[in-house]
């Protein structure tokens, strides 16, 4: 029954980077409720990746970025959720702008706080897909 069969859907995320630090946020959410997660949201009809994580970041913390570059996709699927849903995740890497702004929590019923955290000392538990991605050996900082 088409009606009842979900589909996958598109994911943006960004890794935030500043200095050794990622951009997380404690989500608030029935998918991951309370793990730490990167800012982003699902792709709009006829956007860009890059648009979207831009269009995300501002939303989420008010913040505006850089030097947007595509990292890697990966396939998440959550049939344990209590509403089971399956995202194909792109994430991106960016800069910000103005390395002097603060994220703000424009949206408090999605997510109980943004905050800076190192990228070799994150904080527990990460939500699933970052989760994989980081045990994986994962690094989205550039190589320098
Ligand atoms: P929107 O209505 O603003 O478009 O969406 P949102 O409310 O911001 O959605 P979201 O849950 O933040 O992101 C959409 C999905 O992206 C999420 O349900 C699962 C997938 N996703 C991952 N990894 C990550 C991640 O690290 N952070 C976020 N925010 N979403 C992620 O697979
Ligand atoms: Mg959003
Ligand atoms: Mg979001």
């Amino acid at each position: 029954n088409a009606a009842e069969t979900p589909s996958p859907r598109v994911a943006v995320v960004l890794f935030l980077l500043k200095d050794k630090c990622v951009l997380l946020g404690r989500r608030r959410s029935s998918v991951g409720n309370s793990t730490f997660a990167l800012p982003g949201g699902h792709l709009e009809f006829g956007e860009s990746f890059e648009e979207c994580a831009a269009r995300e970041l501002k939303e989420e913390t008010g913040m505006e970025i850089n030097k947007t570059e595509l990292l890697t996709v990966t396939n998440n699927v959550f049939l344990e959720e209590p509403k089971p849903c399956h995202y194909v995740t792109v994430f991106l890497r960016a800069t910000l702008a103005d390395p002097e702004q603060m994220p703000q929590n424009l949206e408090p019923e999605k997510c109980y706080g943004w905050d800076w955290y190192d990228w070799d000392n994150l904080p527990n538990p990460l939500f699933l897909p970052l989760d994989k991605m980081v045990k994986s050996g994962f690094n989205p900082f550039p190589i320098d």
